[in-house]
């Protein structure tokens, strides 16, 4: 009877379980957009100042030197995956950030993966940075969850990333997992003169393999019993 009860249970969290409760991005791969008078907008994020949805980053002139970096700055950086990346920047002399942001849902057993490039066109000790992360929803009992962060002291002066670098969150279990805002940004440590720029492509919450082997190998040694 226990084992009868005990396999619905675990044969619901496998597969019925995953499909109401797995975790949701939308517009994930910022391949649709709202269209914006300077700019487009990725749909689906919440912007403050500067995120637009893109075809290709090709680096405009400005103010600040792009010497180090490591991309063709003539062709420019390429979406991470499908036909359009969302790109982040401080750009501006009053603005000293850009930011996008939604809410979304993990679930226990999942992770939160995807791309990003950072590129900066300022110098020590004017140490630009730019994250993702998880914020907490107010009253929800879960803490802030960072999943990226990186800073001009990482890529040097008028330095970059060496094109994109893959990311991923830690995997949630039901102790974290939930509701969260989702929000990447850049911002100027000091100067908002010289601008920086942090490109993202490609996110995703996908399960964790091991999570399920868990719960199969649980599943197992009850059989056995
Ligand atoms: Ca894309
Ligand atoms: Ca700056």
């Amino acid at each position: 009877m226990f084992l009868k009860t005990f396999l619905r249970i675990a044969i619901w969290i496998l597969i019925v379980n995953p499909v109401l409760f797995a975790g949701s991005i939308l517009n994930p791969g910022f391949e649709f957009a709202d269209p914006g008078a300077d700019f487009d907008t990725p749909k689906d994020w919440t912007v403050e100042n500067y995120a637009a949805d893109i075809e290709k980053f090709i680096p405009s002139e400005y103010s600040g030197s792009k010497d180090a970096w490591k991309i063709d700055l003539i062709t420019g950086l390429e979406p991470y995956e499908g036909q359009k990346l969302a790109l982040l920047t401080n750009g501006g002399s009053d603005v000293t950030y850009g930011k996008m942001y939604q809410q979304i849902y993990v679930g226990a057993g999942e992770k939160i993966t995807g791309a990003y490039f950072f590129g900066v066109c300022d110098y020590t000790t004017w140490d630009d940075y730019a994250y993702i992360k998880l914020i907490a929803l107010p009253g929800s009992g879960q803490s802030d969850i960072e999943i990226v962060s990186v800073n001009l002291l990482d890529v040097g002066n008028y330095g970059s990333t060496d094109g994109w670098v893959e990311f991923e969150s830690i995997v949630f279990d039901s102790s974290n997992a939930g509701r969260y805002i989702l929000e990447c940004a850049v911002y100027d440590q000091a100067d908002s003169i010289l601008e920086s720029y942090f490109a993202l492509d490609g996110f995703a919450i996908v399960p964790e393999p091991a999570s399920v082997m868990i719960l199969l190998s649980g599943l197992l040694f009850f059989r056995r019993k």
